[in-house]
């Protein structure tokens, strides 16, 4: 029997489009359903300035395939030598929705993330005082913390602290992988929301190591404990407006995943909600799927919630291809390892 569900067109507040080829071949992937998303600024050279950002977004623009309707939301990667000034400019402008926060080395691209978090403190204070939102990557990078500890530990090291020295200051803590983060973000009302990933409600740590290492399953922050993931469809799936979906689909050519040092990122973008509408029907939570996906991303960054709308019916399994080509080569698609019954009409 089909069934259809309609919602109001979805918004990523998490994504990598890359550059060049890689843009080309997966802006249309995000753009076909999503009217939104936040931009990540970690290319080679990074986005770090308003002029960066303006540039990025003119290549974006450029690569969006003629009828495709698609807004990005500009990020610029917060980096020890950021002029607040040039920031709070660019926000006025218009042209910035947020400022990326990675600690030095802890994923893909992010040598020039911060260090010592007194060198960004003036940009952080100006960013609380125009109402900026500040992304973060809440992980810490010491090298004797056990890289699944990463995020509880940066929780308690950094972020806390840093909340509590810039009062005001609005952060999301991006794509959480654990029930530290799910608790964090619920036990602190204010100023605070969190992505949540699709794979990360599909995939636990079994999923990259057991039966041979999967290179397409790793990612940053690494998935964690099965105890995690059920934690991460609580809260994804619990209508809490604090929680919204940030796919961080992050696109690698498969010989740089397939690799004795393999990059980390899953590409999300195709499949993404057909998964999700997948997951929250199995979690009887279909009725919140427009939450997740569509309301409260828009509130929490104070956008209004798109007038368009999308249908999604369930039927046989949607097939999706394995792979999309790009003129640098393939990328692979997430597999969920599970029927996809929704499609977006
Ligand atoms: N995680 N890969 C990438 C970024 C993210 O931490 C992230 O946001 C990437 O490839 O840019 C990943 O696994
Ligand atoms: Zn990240
Ligand atoms: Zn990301």
């Amino acid at each position: 029997m089909s069934r259809t569900l309609t919602i109001p067109r979805p918004d990523d507040w998490h994504l990598h489009l890359r550059d060049g080829a890689v843009l080309r071949a997966v802006l249309p992937e995000t753009a076909r359903h999503f009217g939104r998303a936040i931009i990540m600024p970690n290319l080679v050279p990074p986005v770090v300035t308003g002029a960066d950002a303006a540039a990025y977004r003119d290549r974006i623009m450029n690569a969006l395939p003629a009828g495709m309707d698609f807004t990005p939301l500009m990020t610029l990667y917060l980096t020890e030598e950021t002029d607040p000034e040039d920031v709070a400019a660019a926000h006025a402008s218009g042209l910035v929705t947020s400022v990326k926060l990675y600690p030095a080395g802890a994923t893909t691209n992010s040598a020039s993330g911060v260090r010592d978090f007194d060198r960004v403190r003036p940009v952080l204070e100006k960013m609380a005082e125009i109402g900026m939102p500040l992304c973060v990557h809440g992980e810490v990078t010491d090298a004797d913390i056990d890289i699944f500890d990463r995020e509880a530990v940066f929780i308690d090291r950094v972020l806390d602290p840093l909340r509590r020295a810039t009062p005001g200051l609005r952060i999301v803590m991006e794509h959480i992988t654990t029930q530290q983060g799910v608790d964090y973000v619920k036990s602190n009302a204010e100023n605070l929301g969190a992505t949540i990933t699709t794979h990360h409600l599909v995939i636990n740590r079994n999923h990259i190591l057991v039966g041979g290492i999967k290179p397409h399953y790793y990612c940053l922050p690494v998935a964690k404990r099965e105890e995690h993931r059920l934690a991460l469809r609580a809260a994804a799936t619990s209508g809490d407006t604090r929680f919204f979906l940030g796919t961080d689909s992050a696109p690698h050519t498969d010989p740089n995943k397939e690799s004795a040092c393999g990059c980390a990122g899953c590409f999300t973008a195709t499949n993404t909600l057909s998964i999700l509408a997948e997951v929250f029907e199995q979690e009887g939570a279909l009725d919140r799927l427009a939450g997740f996906t569509s309301e409260h991303g828009p509130a929490f960054y104070g956008l209004p919630v798109s007038t368009d709308t999308i249908t999604l019916t369930k039927g046989d399994p949607a097939a999706y291809p394995p792979k999309i080509d790009t003129g640098d080569g393939p990328v692979t698609l997430f597999d969920a390892q599970m029927p996809l019954h929704w499609r977006v009409i």
